[in-house]
């Protein structure tokens, strides 16, 4: 598309590596300044920023009048040469010695200034192009990335599981459905867990990592219609180990952005102090305790009642780490929990808080193994047997005690990025009132 260029096309990352040399830059306008007979430039490419400045006489006289037909956002080729500015963003800036618009636009609907956010929704597929945005979506990528690491380096198995399910997993109200050609009704997967529990009986190991489904009646800010997880599941696990796995996978998962997202913490101005919290072992209650420290704070709840919105913020501003919280009631959880054996009203499972009042990120537990005691699960729950055969062979043949989790990955990031709400946390947010764009 473009004439062959001269100087070699770099990232505005990488200019420090090519300091005194000439360079092509292909971006974005990000803000424009004038000054007498010089002109500033700032450019964004995606991987950074970087001012360009503009000397009449030090480029041809054409090139330097484009300047004044550029808006915000109007995309461009820039020839010249890296020189290090202490004073520049980045440290490092580029006298322009060719300018080239490839598409001029003027009046960018998102200036800078504070807009509100419902607007700034509205502009997402051009909101995502604030420098703030590109931060978040690069620790999103950072921890995609991390979370297929840390399984993969475990001996965790990749299966992907469907997407459209003939069954609820995380109970029928929050079920999207959705026409199956002429066989009735399918609905949008509420999460893996159950086909996964069928690869495990399969491969020992294994976890999914997709988008996830929930029609959440809800408005909150934890809450999104569409999510990923990531979701693991072992044969052989018993709740211990999935407190360890989870815990580890956590602790990994932040250290790894500790380590290489830096400079993206630093743009959202993260507090990363209270991220290495996550280097010491994570404080673990039953829900029985979590109850009674809540009482013993003022808080009305009684034993039996799931933990709302609120009681999570309280619980995770308890602790400067994520909290394991384990051993709820079996009435207020699904259908698939094992039972525990020391006292049956109580599942076998785990919820760990992420700190900060984030609440919920992870939610787990050890399965039902036994066949009987499945069957009479659907029953209490009203579930439907028929499409559920095939998870009731795994219970026929070879049954053995397994047990897992799910990690939601925007609350996750909503937590590592402190933002204050998931939206953010996921390019294009599935939410109670927006569909759009
Ligand atoms: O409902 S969960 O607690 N558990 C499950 O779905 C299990 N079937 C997972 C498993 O054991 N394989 O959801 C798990 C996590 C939860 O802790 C949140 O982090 C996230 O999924 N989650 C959500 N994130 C954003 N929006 C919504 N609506 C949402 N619901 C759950």
């Amino acid at each position: 598309m473009f004439s062959p260029e001269i100087a070699p096309v770099v990232n505005i990352a990488d200019l420090p590596q090519y300091e005194g040399q000439a360079v092509t830059i292909r971006g974005w306008v990000y803000h424009l300044r004038s000054s007498g007979k010089v002109r500033f430039l700032v450019v964004r490419d995606g991987t950074g920023l970087v001012q360009g400045v503009l000397v009449k006489g030090r480029l041809p006289e054409e090139d330097f009048h484009q300047f004044d037909r550029l808006g915000q956002e109007s995309s461009l080729i820039l020839r010249g040469q890296v020189r290090a500015e202490l004073r520049a963003p980045g440290g490092y800036e580029v006298e322009v010695t060719g300018l080239t618009p490839l598409h001029i636009c003027q009046n960018y609907p998102i200036a800078h200034k504070e807009h509100g956010v419902g607007f700034l929704l509205d502009q997402r597929h051009l909101w995502l192009r604030a420098p703030r945005q590109q931060a978040i979506l690069r620790l999103r990528d950072e921890l995609a990335r991390a979370c297929r690491d840390f399984f993969y380096d475990r001996g965790f198995v990749l299966v992907d599981t469907p997407i459209l399910t003939p069954t609820a997993c995380e109970g029928t109200t929050t079920l999207f459905a959705t026409d199956y050609l002429d066989r009735g009704k399918a609905y949008l997967s509420q999460s893996g867990q159950l086909y996964l529990e069928a690869a495990a009986m399969a491969l020992g190991k294994v976890y999914c990592f997709g988008p996830t489904f929930r029609a959440e009646k809800s408005k909150t800010r934890r809450h999104l219609m569409e999510f990923w997880m990531v979701e693991a599941e072992a044969a052989f696990y018993l709740l211990e180990d999935i407190l360890q796995l989870c815990e580890d996978l956590v602790r990994y998962l932040v250290l790894r952005v500790l380590e290489r997202r830096n400079r993206e913490l630093e743009m959202l101005d993260r507090d990363t102090t209270l991220l290495s919290k996550v280097s010491q072992s994570f404080p673990r209650l039953s829900y029985t305790e979590a109850v009674v420290r809540l009482q013993t704070e003022g808080v009305a709840i009684t034993w039996g009642e799931d933990f709302g919105g609120d009681e999570e913020t309280r619980l995770s501003q308890m602790f400067d780490r994520p909290v394991l919280i384990h051993r709820y009631p079996r009435q207020i959880k699904a259908f698939y929990m094992e039972a525990d054996r020391d006292n049956p009203e109580l599942a076998l499972c785990v919820d760990m808080l992420a700190p900060e009042g984030y609440g919920e990120i992870i939610g787990g537990s050890q399965r039902v193994a036994d066949l009987d005691i499945l069957l009479a699960r659907l029953q209490e729950y009203h579930l439907p047997q028929e499409p559920l055969e095939w998870y009731l062979d795994l219970r026929r043949y070879g049954s053995v005690p397994h047990a897992g989790f799910g990690l939601g990955l925007e609350r996750l990031l909503a937590w590592v990025c402190g933002l204050k709400h998931v939206r953010e946390a996921i390019p294009f947010p599935r939410l109670l009132d927006r569909l759009y764009p």
